[in-house]
């Protein structure tokens, strides 16, 4: 290599070598030596399989690009903690043939770490976006999104999906007894216990509003569904929160069940009103059996109600 070439490869910020079709290095600057851990003048004819970068994989898939004529696309890898940008070219001898590779590996650690500090800055985004602040549970907006994806996978998939619309009782009452810090914390409490009584990961409980919480439970009968909303009953029941303003004595929730099939989820933004109105009229008949209770009913829709 000529002598001016050679300063300019020894104080490049990018790491090179040159590397033979049997894996060996044939030239490398001082970057590539500190990157592999051994002084420049020990690397010169080591295989690469040695020194694990670049890998004999990337070298052998670049001669096979080059020798059909095709370009290495660059590529980023991970070595000894640090992010690296590879990029090869296929060197020719006089005949035209692809003898070596030169390999330039640049460190792109400090732009990666930017990267994905900005994916996990959004994923937060992300989630709070779809999350109630006070219970920690998926929202409203996330609940009428999910809605509709399950519907559309009902109507393509078959089976049948379930709606559970959950009311916590008198909370009014609650609120007025012990205050609404008091209320806030309840209603966290009472989210929190409610997610844990679903099993399914498939099934997903929003707040809807206020002291309202859905449940959605996708390919599950009206009668798994009712035993599901029965278990989210007793969990809340179970809390055992003092609420002296009902027969009780403690805190519950009424719920009311819907189960919609594949037929009716055809008609998919009908379907979805339909679904939570039948949910409600359910909820409103566990609510006048005494409260603390499930009910539930199949909702069909006909494309023109
Ligand atoms: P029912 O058993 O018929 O559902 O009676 P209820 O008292 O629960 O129903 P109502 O709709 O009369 O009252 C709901 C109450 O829930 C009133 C409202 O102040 C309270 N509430 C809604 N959201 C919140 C909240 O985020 N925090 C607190 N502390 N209270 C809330
Ligand atoms: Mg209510
Ligand atoms: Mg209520």
């Amino acid at each position: 290599m000529p002598p001016a070439f050679e300063a300019i490869f020894a104080r490049a910020f990018v790491a090179f070598c040159l590397i033979d079709r049997e894996g060996r290095l044939r030239t490398v600057n001082s970057q590539y030596a500190r990157l592999t851990g051994r002084p420049t003048n020990e690397l010169v004819c080591c295989h690469v399989g040695e020194m694990g970068v670049p890998s004999m994989e990337l070298v052998n898939s670049a001669f096979t690009l080059f020798d059909a004529g095709e370009k290495f696309p660059e590529r980023e890898i991970i070595h000894g903690g640090k992010d690296y940008a590879i990029s090869v070219f296929g060197l020719p001898n006089a005949c035209g043939d692809i003898t070596s590779i030169c390999v330039f590996m640049r460190d792109i650690s400090m732009r990666k770490g930017l990267e994905r500090r900005l994916e996990a800055a959004n994923r937060t985004l992300e989630e709070m976006n779809a999350k109630d602040y006070l219970t920690g549970v998926f929202n409203r907006r996330h609940f009428d999104e999910t809605l509709h994806k399950e519907m559309a996978r009902l109507a393509r998939e078959g089976g049948v999906m379930c709606v559970g619309m959950v009311d916590v009782d008198n909370f009014k009452l609650y609120n007025d007894a012990y205050g609404h810090l008091a209320g806030d914390e309840c209603l966290a409490r009472v989210a929190k216990a409610m997610g844990a009584a679903l099993l399914r990961p498939a099934d997903e409980i929003f707040r809807y509003g206020g002291e309202e919480f859905a449940i959605v439970m996708p390919q599950t009968s009206k009668e798994n569904a009712l035993n599901v909303a029965e278990r989210v009953r007793e969990a809340v029941a179970g809390l055992r929160i003092p609420h002296c303003q009902t027969a009780y004595g403690f805190v519950t929730v009424s719920i009311g069940v819907a189960g919609i099939d594949a037929t009716s989820a055809r008609f998919a933004h009908q379907a979805c009103e339909k679904l939570i109105r039948v949910a409600d009229k359910a909820l409103y008949r566990a609510k006048d059996g005494g409260r603390n209770k499930v009910d539930s009913d199949m909702c069909s829709v006909d494309g023109i109600s």
